[in-house]
């Protein structure tokens, strides 16, 4: 999907002065903090003031990168005003940027900059590239195409996104114009060495230690084509990613889950695949969603009612093949908060 142009975005910044709020999605992972840090720098250079602002923390593991200070919790400072306009970047959609959209009125004038398949609203300037690997790199070219200076910090946040977004050049999005990026950036003062370090491998002990438990409850379903693992009670964190992951790298599987108690009955669920299942399919049928091979899903209930829903349904999914469709192949108890897709 294409929508828009790098030309629209230029004008856009440039249309006024005015201070321009700039959000992205709940739940920010690095290319939704790279881009607002890095499009901040962009907007400096060019005289204007805004405010970069998330409907969460920035998540401990991205506090490094230079400028992250400065993005404003929406769950501790809520936005107390309507801005004239808004960017809106990596969103996907705009109830994803949760109290971000308290900034935004009737009058209010958006840009959107994304690289997600499934935007669906539409602003009054848009850079929409759907075969981009990461909204970073979208920003990378607008900051070539604007003569903007890249400075050692927007090249961080440039380098967080698109090393993020592909998994450390892993998923299938990992275009031959991500990697000629990335060397770009080196040039502009990354230390890759230190981001990768800070982001991968500075996890406090017990997010070590949860891991270890939740692999050593590993299962092993559908002649080992599935894997599932677990957190519940006291075991259960707040910091997960990369956990189900682990579950996803065992020989023969298809298809992992990583299932995580946040409340007495309610759970966090994180799909992903490593063949032709499409689990944003099996996560919607939760209420949920993602990307083919990355989804997600909250689920109200029991363990053991959301162990048997969802690997009835992963089983189904994985005996049709490939001609697996989407259409609910098990019936799905209605989930009472299921709206928020995540990643996991
Ligand atoms: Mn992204």
């Amino acid at each position: 999907m294409n929508r828009g142009s790098i030309d629209e975005v230029l004008a856009f910044i440039t249309s006024n002065r005015e201070e321009m709020l700039v959000v992205t999605h709940f739940f920010p992972d690095g290319d939704a903090v790279g881009s607002l840090i890095a499009f901040g720098g962009m907007l400096q250079q060019r005289g204007i003031p805004f405010q970069l602002a998330i409907d969460d923390p920035v998540p401990e593991r991205y506090g490094f990168m230079p400028g992250a200070e400065q993005i404003a919790n929406l769950k501790i400072m809520p936005l107390n005003r309507t801005f004239s306009r808004a960017a809106v970047l990596d969103a996907g959609a705009l109830e994803r940027i949760g109290r971000g959209n308290d900034g935004i009125g009737p009058g209010t004038r958006l840009l959107d900059v994304d690289h997600h398949f499934t935007t669906e609203f539409q602003g009054h300037a848009n850079c929409i590239d759907s075969d981009a690997s990461a909204t970073a790199v979208l920003l990378y070219r607008i900051c070539l195409a604007g003569s903007f200076e890249i400075t050692s910090q927007m090249a961080t946040a440039l380098f967080v996104g698109i090393l993020t977004d592909t998994g450390r050049f892993r998923f299938s999005n990992t275009t031959p114009e991500a990697m000629i990026v990335c060397g770009e950036l080196l040039k502009f003062g990354v230390d890759a060495s230190l981001v990768t370090e800070q982001i991968f491998h500075n996890l406090p002990a017990a997010g070590v230690l949860a891991l270890g438990k939740a692999l050593s409850q590993l299962e092993l379903h559908c002649d080992g084509r599935v894997s599932l693992i677990s957190l519940a009670g006291e075991d259960a964190i707040n910091d997960t990613e990369g956990f189900v992951e682990h579950a996803a790298s065992i020989r023969g599987v298809e298809v992992a889950a990583f299932l995580c108690q946040m409340e007495p009955r309610l759970w966090k669920a994180s799909l992903r695949s490593r063949s032709e299942c499409d689990v944003s399919l099996i996560a919607g049928m939760f209420g949920g969603g993602g990307h083919r091979k990355a989804a997600g899903f909250r689920y109200r209930g029991t363990p053991e009612q959301l162990k048997e829903e969802l690997l009835g349904v992963i089983e189904a999914h994985l005996a049709n093949g490939r001609a697996a469709t989407g259409e609910p192949v098990a019936p799905v108890r209605p989930i009472e908060d299921g709206s928020d897709s995540n990643r996991g």
